[in-house]
């Protein structure tokens, strides 16, 4: 994996202007954004009686270290408001860190790569869009292969929205 990924994800409210919001305050942080994904609207997974949700995934760089970034992203869904309501919960807005480059790590607070990247067609749908070729770093398969043997199969919707 070439690249830092981070998934963006709102179900709640002005779902488009949180995602806006994410990124602005992302940028505002120092974190540079390379390249972004569609948008794409898509079933809650995990949990069913919420609305859907949109997701875009962004390609990033900065300076940060993986737990800092981690820190950053909380920082920003705190200033957007977020409440958290449980595990899998609907929520105005989520930043969840998908791939640090090549790094696998895991501590109490923090795992990378995201360790539901397999089980989920809302974040692999949009990774095979923008890095096809690129792999996992723990399974070696590339995103397309990934998204392949995915059995989930809720649904994702492109949409027209732009960031
Ligand atoms: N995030 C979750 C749980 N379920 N479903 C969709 N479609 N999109 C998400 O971003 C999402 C979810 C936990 O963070
Ligand atoms: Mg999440
Ligand atoms: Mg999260």
């Amino acid at each position: 994996m070439n690249g830092i990924y981070i998934l963006l994800g709102s179900n709640m409210g002005n779902r488009l202007e949180y995602l806006r919001e994410a990124e602005y305050a992302l940028i505002e942080e120092g974190i540079q954004v390379i390249d972004e994904s569609s948008i794409y609207e898509t079933e809650p997974w995990g949990k069913k009686d919420q609305d859907w949700f949109l997701n875009v995934v962004l390609q990033i760089e900065t300076v940060q270290k993986p737990s800092n970034l981690l820190k950053l992203a909380l920082k920003v869904e705190e200033r957007l408001g977020r409440i958290r309501k449980g595990k899998w919960g609907e929520r105005c807005i989520d930043i969840d860190i998908l791939y640090y480059h090549d790094i696998v790590l895991q501590s109490d607070e923090l795992v990378i790569p995201h360790p539901g990247i397999p089980q989920r067609k809302f974040t692999l749908v949009l990774l095979a869009e923008m890095c096809p070729l690129e792999t996992h770093p723990i399974t070696m398969q590339t995103q397309i292969e990934l998204l392949a043997e995915c059995t989930d199969e809720l649904d994702c919707r492109l949409t027209d929205y732009k960031l």
